[in-house]
């Protein structure tokens, strides 16, 4: 696939790319970013028996920008996917997206989820985005959800939701409901939706955002979808950095399309699910997805190894001044914390047939790569969200255990001195760190661990802890 010498790159679409037909509309997604170009997209085009012949098309809303459904609309929904390994580059056409939708299109996803034909919802909505409280509970309280559900309330009458008084809710949460609502209403029957964001209890996480707020809308839409929507578990796992400029040339130049959207990934990836899919899904199994009984076990193994050591050289990283996840592995100091880490973390992985030395192993050379720019800035961003997944479970087990958990204090520790000084910052709950971070002493850094877990926050031995981290990292 490249271009003879002197000749222009064609654009890529489906009048130019060969054979690739559109599948129907049967499956949904919110999110519509690098990751689940990676990832979902390509599981489901891997899954068709008959490439020819697809069953299983996606529409996908964007999470924030509008500009990548427009330029995936011009391109008819294809896009490449380059899977960077250590060597070299592969270049493969992605088919499987069918509509690209900007995030307020709420229109389309209303009638897609009244469709009975749509069969599963997956989300990749980010984890600040569930808008829980502790325990993952459903909380009114929180402006984003008081919001949608007062928007809620004010359109519901006879039970279903006028449409047009709903406007676009905020939260993807309550979009589902009004979505879930009419497939009620249109007796559509029973669907999946599949949380894929790094959370821990990804599935119980969506469950309470959907049915919680449902429920506080009407009790019975809420018990119609607990009877009828089936919530299902996952860990995902693919690294895939925003997708810098320099790619589209290289592209152009080895697969002869002008794509104005490729996707830049690592050769590996991993999709492990968990729960019913009540109106059939794609056989992702073809391309390599494990179907289980319990997930936590691997949900645990990933957010706390992979997802762990990528916030801890995060804030440790950038400290130390480094800009990328493999730079900061090759700093001797880093890599030590990060083996600490994960030998505190270890200590709570014992299921049988996580294969943890295999998979540390693995992970040190995915880390690697070197050909994958990797922004340690990227991966900075919702801390406060993300280390309650990451550093927090480890900091407790150690701590229950009857050891300090010093390797997970440091995470918090290099979070709490990464934001000194700051003004702004890429957080979902960016006011409320922001205002904690503004202390001093021992309060700022218990104000900052109360945001990650108040109990925690209440123990003098943690404060000091992390407090004594910080000192040592400053
Ligand atoms: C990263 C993840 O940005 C982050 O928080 O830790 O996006 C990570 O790259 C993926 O989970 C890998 O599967």
């Amino acid at each position: 696939m490249s271009t003879p010498a002197g000749q222009d790159p064609r654009p890529l679409n489906r009048r130019t790319f060969p054979s690739a037909p559109a599948a129907p509309p049967r499956l949904v997604h919110l999110g519509l970013g690098a990751f689940h170009r990676a990832h979902q997209l390509w599981y489901t085009q891997h899954a068709e028996a008959d490439p020819a012949h697809p069953e299983w098309g996606y529409v996908s809303f964007t999470g924030r920008s509008a500009t990548v459904a427009e330029q995936l609309t011009e391109q008819d929904g294809l896009y490449t996917l380059v899977e960077r390994g250590p060597e070299g580059d592969e270049h493969e056409v992605v088919t499987a997206l069918v509509e690209a939708r900007p995030a307020d299109d709420v229109g389309r996803l209303w009638e897609l989820l009244a469709a009975p034909g749509t069969a599963v919802v997956t989300l990749t909505v980010t984890e600040a985005a569930y808008q829980l409280g502790p325990h993952l509970a459903f909380d009114a309280q929180r402006p984003a959800v008081a919001a949608d559900l007062a928007l809620l309330r004010r359109a519901y009458r006879d039970g279903g939701f006028a449409l047009d008084a709903v406007g676009v809710p905020a939260t993807p949460a309550a979009k589902l409901v009004v979505g879930l609502a009419e497939r009620r209403r249109a007796g559509a029957g029973p669907l999946a939706v599949v949380s894929c964001d790094n959370l821990s209890a990804n599935a119980l996480a969506a469950r309470h955002a959907v049915q919680g707020l449902a429920a506080a809308v009407d009790p019975r839409l809420g018990g119609w979808i607990e009877r009828t929507v089936s919530f299902v578990a996952t860990s995902i796992d693919r690294i895939t950095p925003r997708t810098e400029d320099a790619v589209l040339g290289s592209v152009a130049r080895e697969t002869g399309y002008s794509d104005m959207v490729p996707v830049v990934t690592e050769p590996f990836s991993s999709w492990v699910l968990s729960g019913e899919f009540p109106a059939g899904r794609p056989a992702w199994e073809r391309a390599g997805a494990v179907f289980v009984d319990d997930i936590e076990a691997f949900e645990r193994r990933k957010l706390w190894l992979l997802n762990g050591a990528h916030s801890l050289m995060a804030y440790a990283g950038q400290l130390r001044g480094h800009a990328t996840v493999a730079e900061a592995l090759a700093d001797p100091v880093c890599r030590q914390w990060v083996e600490q880490f994960w030998d505190e973390a270890q200590q709570h992985l014992t299921a049988p047939g996580l294969d943890v030395p295999a998979y540390r192993a693995a992970l040190l050379e995915r880390f690697a790569n070197p050909r994958i720019a990797h922004h340690l800035a990227q991966i900075a961003a919702d801390g406060s969200a993300k280390l309650q997944m990451r550093a927090v479970p480890v900091l407790r087990a150690e701590r229950e255990a009857g050891r300090p958990g010093t390797a997970a204090a440091r995470m918090i520790a290099a979070w709490t001195v990464f934001l000194e000084g700051r003004t702004e910052l890429d957080d979902a709950a960016a006011d409320q760190v922001l205002a904690a971070a503004a202390g001093t002493g021992r309060a700022r850094v218990r104000a900052l661990l109360a945001l990650l877990d108040r109990e925690l926050a209440e123990r003098d031995d943690v404060v000091d802890l992390v407090a004594a981290l910080a000192a040592d990292l400053r």
